[in-house]
């Protein structure tokens, strides 16, 4: 697919050792590495490098080393890596801002000294370079090509290869150029100087007032009173997971794809997600990977962000819940609570391993089943048995960390009276359900934890590595994960503007939406609507419309990461299918009313007879047809126009326009996307019927005017609906068309690009998948379907057992090692 082309603004430097020269380096060779369509522009009274990136509502970057990050993902040859290799290229990034840059101002001597020992241990020298390699290198480049370095070995050879390569030839020529500093070496034989040539004259003739508004530079979007203000969150990931492709079409793609939508509709939207990071499993898992639970947040929240961004989520913010502002915000609400006496403490008896000093969650006790004698039982439940246990039933309980016998201990927590706040939740949940349109899953779970009636909630655990609970004997404890997580959502809309209150504090100004997997409704429509209702600060933002997804399974089993069953984050990428096709496949398949599959032969299916056969096809035929034959001028196409023939097209697509943006409006995004199609259907039905070729275009000048002006206007109507789906197939269309995002409108007609408007170039949207492929894939990502469809039965009875007992509680598996915290009798 053709990436758009990204305005950059270079600086003019005085001199090859400025920053302002490294700066422009580093962008211009990322461009050239990473074959990303740069325009450039330079910008004397700047010391920096600008870049507008279209594909995130505009954002701007000014800084050259997250360009040349941005640019290794977004480019047609991406270096795009994730995991441990992304980790380990970003801390030699780090490396570069933090201590080579400022050693490099002090000594050159030092500096190459430096780089000498890190580029003799970092693995560079691949195809396309890695982002460090870019960054190093130009932080680099005065000084190695003017100074000695024959006493470097490591350093010499490696920069007398990188000098070779294409890319650097071509982006040291580039900068040269742009910022009319010559550059130091000329390799012989090397290619021209790229001289940017304008092939025609990309004149624009749009309607005024239909471009979509984006938010400038450094701005804050912050409500307006009056308007229709939106703020849109994703539940916030758990951040020692790697999401799979159930997590991202559950909770952050369905929220992007609404949030993009009323961008598009120029509402006035915020999106905002995060990691979530407290908890037990953080605390395990840095245990595991032996680093402490900030670095391991440090470290997977990168991770999860980079593989947001690949699949195009355009977040206003991502940010995190272990923040300052979360600890004040939480424990401010906390002790509103207990202000107005919606907190309880008790005594709660636990088992506690003396040896390790620490409570046991259940299931980090084992020990001789009660029941049936088996001596393996687990704290919460026996596998031989079945029977669920108390852990404090164990006969010979052991700690499961060092096998020490835990003895039983006191401990004294906090409480939430869920109870005395059912009436108002029930009655605000009534309301809200209604008002919201809340999705049927997420109306008949809270309709159950309501009818069951709510029971008082232990919000405190005996833990680490969580917020602080701001009561004195409370040193040791923190707060509950889950009273915590949802509390995350206005921290870090705090940590992006220090106005948070406008969004969360404006009553009914504000209308909040919010979209997750089934398993944390309660969450959100209970428990933080509560604790939002006990703080008695009447103007809260509380829950508007909830888009809860059912699951995504793939082919026909479980994602598991043990077993190697399913799509993970960058297995995605690692496809090299473009971000805009996974987007459309999830999208399609949402699981909405029901479970859906992940199947890899639907979705090569998908991709070639939809959207290669369908959308890629209606807008590669005009737009070719536009170029070879008008030059790329658009005709005059009016007087044609009032043709009785072509008002059935017009009113068909305006009827499914209507729907359209009916089922949006109501976050139905499947059936949003379904409506998309058919109105691109019609694109080829209208050329198909009208006979767009040599014949119409010579024989019937007026009549083909008509059908070019009619076509090309329905195609930038379908750029502005298919953005929330594949942002970046509209911003191709858009650039296809030479013309700037729109905005999605209540009705259309073929007026808003005019005659005399000049197109750009044509460019595939979409290409084949060989279905062989597809078989491939599934092998690859397929797991041990033998082993899966045998371990999920034995899963699924010992839940059955499960279910039977606790029913109520099924929607709040506790995904963490939380503690089970029960009041003694
Ligand atoms: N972290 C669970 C999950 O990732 C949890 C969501 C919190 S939303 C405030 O599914
Ligand atoms: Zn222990």
């Amino acid at each position: 697919m053709a990436n758009p082309t990204l305005k950059v603004d270079i600086p003019v430097p005085a001199s090859k050792n400025s920053k302002a020269f490294t700066a422009a380096l580093k962008v211009c060779l990322a461009a050239a590495a990473f074959d990303v369509p740069l325009q450039y522009s330079t910008a004397p009274s700047q010391t920096h490098v600008t870049l507008e990136s279209p594909r995130d509502h505009h954002k701007q970057l000014i800084e050259a080393n997250a360009i040349v990050r941005y640019f290794s993902r977004i480019g047609a040859k991406p270096w795009g890596r994730a995991g441990e290799e992304a980790l380990k290229d970003y801390a030699l990034i780090e490396y570069e801002e933090s201590v080579l840059s400022s050693v490099l101002e002090k000594s050159a001597d030092e500096a190459l000294t430096l780089a000498e020992s890190v580029i003799a241990k970092a693995g560079l020298g691949t195809e396309p370079p890695s982002p460090a390699e870019i960054i190093i290198f130009s932080t680099i480049y005065d000084i190695a090509s003017t100074a000695k370095v024959d006493t470097h070995p490591a350093l010499s050879a490696w920069f007398a290869k990188v000098v070779k390569t294409t890319w650097a030839k071509e982006g040291i020529e580039k900068v040269a150029v742009s910022t009319s500093v010559k550059p130091i070496k000329k390799s012989k034989g090397g290619p021209a100087p790229v001289v940017e040539t304008a092939p025609r004259e990309m004149t624009q003739k749009l309607r005024e007032g239909i471009e979509m508004k984006v938010p400038k530079e450094g701005e804050k979007i912050l409500p307006i009173p009056g308007q229709k203000n939106i703020l849109i969150t994703s539940a916030l990931p758990y951040v020692n997971n790697v999401p799979h492709l159930g997590n991202i079409i559950g909770s952050v793609l369905s929220a992007d794809a609404y949030a993009r939508y009323c961008k598009a509709r120029n509402h006035n939207t915020l999106f905002i997600c995060g990691t979530d990071e407290y908890g037990t499993a953080t605390e395990t898992k840095a245990l595991e990977e032996g680093c402490t639970p900030q670095e391991l947040c440090d470290k997977y929240n990168i991770l999860h962000a980079g593989i947001y961004q690949w699949f195009d989520i355009g977040f206003d913010y991502f940010g995190r819940t272990t923040t300052e502002e979360q600890t004040a915000i939480a424990q401010d609400i906390f002790l509103n609570l207990k202000k107005h006496g919606f907190l309880a403490e008790e005594s709660v008896t636990q088992l506690y391993c003396e040896k390790h000093d620490g409570f046991l969650a259940d299931r980090f006790v084992e020990g001789t089943c009660p029941k049936c004698g088996y001596d393996d039982a687990r704290g919460d439940q026996c596998d031989k048995c079945g029977q669920l246990l108390d852990p404090a039933e164990l006969i010979n309980p052991r700690c499961k960390i060092d096998n020490h016998t835990p003895v039983l201990r006191d401990s004294l927590h906090t409480f939430l009276e869920l109870d005395k706040l059912q009436p108002e939740i029930e009655a605000w949940s009534k309301k809200a359900a209604e008002e919201g349109q809340w999705s049927k899953n997420g109306r008949i779970i809270t309709e159950s934890w309501l009818k069951e009636g709510l029971k008082r909630r232990c919000i405190t655990r005996d833990l680490k590595w969580g917020t602080p609970v701001p009561l004195p004997g409370y040193e040791k404890k923190v707060l509950y994960v889950w009273f915590d997580a949802c509390i995350g959502y206005v921290s870090i809309t705090a940590n992006y503007t220090k106005d948070w209150e406008k969004w969360w504090k404006a009553g009914s100004d504000v209308k909040l939406y919010q979209f997750m997997g089934k398993d944390n409704v309660p969450f959100h429509t209970v428990v933080f609507p509560g604790s939002q209702l006990g703080t008695r600060e009447g103007e809260w933002t509380m829950l508007h419309h909830l888009s809860t997804t059912e699951y995504l399974q793939y082919e026909g089993g479980k994602f598991s990461k043990s077993r190697g069953v399913g799509v993970f984050g960058n297995n995605a990428q690692d496809t090299g299918i473009p971000p805009s096709v996974w987007r459309y496949y999830l999208l399609s398949s949402r699981p909405e009313t029901g479970d859906t599959q992940f199947v890899w032969k639907d979705f090569v299916t998908k991709n070639n007879s939809e959207l290669l056969a369908n959308l890629g096809n209606f807008v590669n035929r005009l737009i070719k047809f536009v170029n070879a034959k008008y030059a790329g001028v658009i005709p005059d196409y009016t007087k044609s126009m009032a043709d009785p023939a072509f008002l059935p097209y017009k009113d068909a697509i305006n009827a499914l326009l209507l729907t359209f943006n009916e089922e949006m409006e109501n976050v139905h995004i499947r059936a949003g996307l379904e409506k998309v199609m058919l109105i691109s259907g019609e694109g080829n039905r209208f050329l198909q019927d009208n006979k767009l070729d040599n014949r119409l275009f010579n024989d019937h000048p007026e009549k083909a005017a008509a059908v070019v002006g009619y076509g090309l206007n329905l195609i930038y109507l379908l750029s502005s609906i298919v953005y929330p789906f594949m942002p970046a197939t509209a911003l191709s269309i858009c650039e296809q068309l030479n013309a700037p995002l729109r905005t999605i409108p209540d009705t259309w007609a073929p007026e808003d690009l005019l005659p005399g408007h000049v197109i750009g170039k044509a460019a595939y949207l979409f290409s084949n998948i060989d279905e062989k492929k597809g078989e491939e894939w599934r092998d690859k990502y397929g797991g041990k379907q033998e082993v899966a469809a045998a371990d999920d039965k034995k899963k699924e009875k010992k839940k059955g057992k499960k279910a039977a007992k606790q029913s109520k509680d099924k929607a709040e598996e506790p995904t963490t090692a939380e503690v089970e915290v029960r009041p003694t009798a």
